[in-house]
């Protein structure tokens, strides 16, 4: 068993202190690379693949994504394939895998499960290294949770085309999230198997895809330590997604579940995970997935870790209405920290707003779908809102304050309509 491990605020300070002594373990990226790293997170950086195996891809699609990415269900950006939020009209909570979003940093590979293992190892283990083959790990107790995936820069885009300001990265609208049913086994449960000691105080999972590299920096596999607290609490180790196997674009054999949590934190084709009693270090919690930027340390804020608060239409962007009808607008609401308490809409650009009727119970770690009836009265452009307020009282917010790198938008997104 392991004794209780340090408040994460604390954790994380220590760990910036030791950072910028260079002493914490920079788990494979030397410290100069970290701080072009930094400089580099500051403009839009492409990172490609430098020596991707990629699974063969099939028409319509990405050559790195697997199944098929037809348009009236994604928009690619990139190496990435971003969910049409109209798409999702008429599914339930669970987001379908044929439109759930796709975010590679280079391409799926193809991982065999009947020879794939996972590796627990690390001085922060009472022995050697651990290892788990699939059918070792399937038989191990397992837990189901509904739980949101969404990309840290998910409303990125909205940052420029509301807020006027630059930011780097994949410009997302809305779509870089989905929802399932994850079935796996508790990543606490595999730790303490492979004997995790009393002073581990991070665990490092890595994916089995390519190195990512780019403008001479290799940042090796992608990988993103995470707190022993998080680790023991609610992460799964996930082999099914809304009752199927995992799919090869999703993680298979094997993925992390980090409910709430940033979707970096949720690696996928996870190969090994090291568990350490130093703090760790990766540019995906140095250079990346920090907030920088006016009003933030030079160093960057603490490492991400909820998602915000964000509301979305099930709508395509320009959708028009026929006008003296009734329509019955969709949409869903998602928080990372409470559950959503209520949503509000306004079709008036947000003079006037009144409730949407909530359809789900909202939970956390999952979406809430909501819908509102509407008759326009005028023909001619006009914008929809909605905002949601978690119970914790927060409400979405008019602007979000600006980071370079475009993350945690929460504002409330004017989507533009037509009526006609
Ligand atoms: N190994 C690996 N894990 C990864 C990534 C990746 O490129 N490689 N992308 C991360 C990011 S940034 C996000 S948002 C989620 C996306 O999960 P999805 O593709 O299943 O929607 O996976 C995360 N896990
Ligand atoms: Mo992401």
């Amino acid at each position: 068993m392991t004794s209780a491990p340090p408040s994460e605020a604390a954790y994380d300070r220590l760990r910036l202190r030791q950072w910028a002594r260079g002493r914490a373990v920079s788990a494979g990226t030397h410290r100069r690379d970290l701080l072009k790293l930094v400089a580099a997170a500051s403009v839009a950086t492409p990172w490609v693949a430098a020596a991707a195996a990629p699974a063969a891809a099939s028409q319509p699609g990405l050559p790195g994504v697997v199944k098929p990415l037809p348009p009236e269900f994604f928009t690619l950006r990139g190496t990435n394939a971003e969910t049409n939020f109209e798409a999702l009209r008429d599914t339930g909570l669970l987001t379908p895998v044929d439109r759930f979003f796709v975010r590679n940093h280079t391409a799926t590979p193809s991982v065999d499960a009947a020879r794939w293992t996972l590796t627990v190892w690390g001085n922060g283990l009472r022995g050697g290294p651990v290892d788990f083959s699939y059918d070792a790990l399937r038989a191990l107790p397992s837990v189901t949770r509904t739980a949101f995936v969404e990309c840290a820069g998910n409303g990125r885009s909205f940052f420029t085309s509301q807020q006027g300001q630059q930011v780097s990265g994949t410009a997302w609208t809305l779509g870089a999230i989905g929802t399932a049913r994850w079935r796996g086994v508790r990543l606490a449960e595999v730790l303490r198997r492979a004997g995790i000691g009393r002073h581990a105080v991070d665990v490092l999972p890595r994916g089995l895809d390519a190195e990512v590299a780019g403008d001479g920096v290799n940042l090796g596999r992608v990988r993103r330590p995470l707190p022993v607290s998080k680790a023991m609490d609610d992460v799964l180790l996930a082999y099914e997604m809304n009752g199927e196997p995992l799919p090869p674009d999703h993680g298979a054999p094997v993925r992390l579940i980090v409910p709430s949590w940033v979707g970096i934190a949720n690696i996928k084709w996870v190969g090994d995970i090291e568990v350490s009693e130093q703090p760790l270090l990766s540019p995906w919690n140095t250079g990346l997935y920090r907030l920088f930027g006016p009003g933030h340390p030079p160093e960057g804020s603490a490492p991400l870790t909820r998602q915000t608060l964000k509301s979305a239409f099930e709508l395509a962007p320009g959708a028009s209405f026929a006008v003296g009808r009734e329509h019955r607008l969709t949409g869903r609401s998602w928080s990372g920290g409470t559950p959503v308490r209520s949503v509000e809409i306004s079709t008036d650009g947000g003079g006037r707003w009144r409730p949407a009727r909530l359809r789900d119970e909202p939970r956390a770690g999952s979406w809430v779908r909501w819908a509102a009836d509407w008759v326009p009265r005028a023909t001619g452009p006009t914008v929809l809102l909605a905002r949601a307020t978690d119970r914790s009282g927060r409400v979405q917010p008019a602007a979000t304050a600006h980071n370079t790198q475009g993350y945690l938008f929460d504002a409330v997104v004017r989507h533009a309509v037509t009526v006609v």
